[in-house]
């Protein structure tokens, strides 16, 4: 009788070399095989989202630093824009202006023709009065021409007054009327003059109350020529009874000659001035 021979510890052996593994750690492994995928993957996914929201975030800080510099050329568009049309207005006012200043010259330009005009018209009319005068006032043709009323003698005109004023009044009278009291200076003056005053006293502008000594009324100096005055005259009397001061006002006597008065007296005077030439 054979008795078979099982070697157990093979078995065992064998049992234990094919035994299965743990099923509890190889379900662990591939777990974690199965899981570390997608966590990488949603790792990788994270930080590129964040990544990309990390680059959105500087590309949308780019574009609203682009955007407010874009709105800030806008802006200083505007207002150079605003600029030149202000700048355009304001050409076109100046060139209004400039347009209404041309007219207004134009007009002048007009105004000043027509004064020209009206220049050479008064000159025909001064012509024509001279020629007027000179033969209301029987004055020879050359000579100056002398207002209605005056004498024509050389290149003067002599005013007799037929009625009396103190020397003062005469004075302010012949001053008003672009004359002053006659002044008298050549031979051929007074010959002329007192040639219309004989027979009655007449002032002339002669006086020594400015200064004490006599002078034209133009403030000339007057040297004095006896055979011009009354004899004993100037004696700048003082009991005239006319009032404070002497005598300090010349006249021409009924022959011609001077003699000194209180200027308050009343008396015809003689006014001159210069004639024109037609
Ligand atoms: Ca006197």
């Amino acid at each position: 009788m054979t008795t078979e021979y099982h070697d157990d510890t093979e078995d065992e052996s064998s049992s234990f070399w094919n035994k299965e593994p743990s099923p509890v750690s190889f379900a662990g492994v591939s777990r974690l095989r199965r899981w570390l995928f997608p966590g990488l993957a949603a790792a990788f996914i994270l930080i590129l989202i964040i990544a990309v929201g990390a680059s959105n975030t500087k590309t949308s800080n780019r574009l609203w630093s682009m955007e407010k510099t874009v709105a800030n050329l806008t802006d200083s568009l505007s207002a150079a824009l605003q600029l030149t049309s202000d700048s355009v207005k304001e050409v076109n006012r100046m060139k209004f202006a400039v347009d209404n200043n041309r007219d207004q010259l134009s007009s002048v330009s007009e105004a000043l023709k027509q004064l020209s005009v009206l220049d050479t018209l008064s000159r025909t009319v001064a012509t024509l009065k001279c020629s007027f005068e000179r033969y209301m006032n029987n004055g020879t043709a050359g000579a100056a021409c002398c207002p209605v009323g005056w004498n024509v003698f050389t290149t003067s005109c002599y005013y007799f007054s037929k009625v009396t004023m103190s020397w003062h009044d005469a004075r302010d009278w012949c001053n008003g009327r672009e004359s002053h009291l006659a002044i008298l200076n050549t031979d051929e003056e007074w010959d002329f003059v007192t040639g219309h005053t004989t027979g009655a006293f007449h002032w002339v502008g002669l006086t020594d109350e400015r200064t004490g000594r006599w002078e034209w009324v133009n403030q000339t100096p007057y040297i004095i020529n006896r055979r011009r005055w009354m004899p004993g005259q100037p004696d700048s009397w003082t009991h005239h009874g006319l009032g404070r001061g002497d005598e300090d006002c010349a006249h021409l006597h009924n022959d011609g000659r001077l003699n000194d008065l209180h200027c308050s007296t009343k008396m015809r005077y003689v006014c001159q001035r210069h004639g024109q030439r037609s």
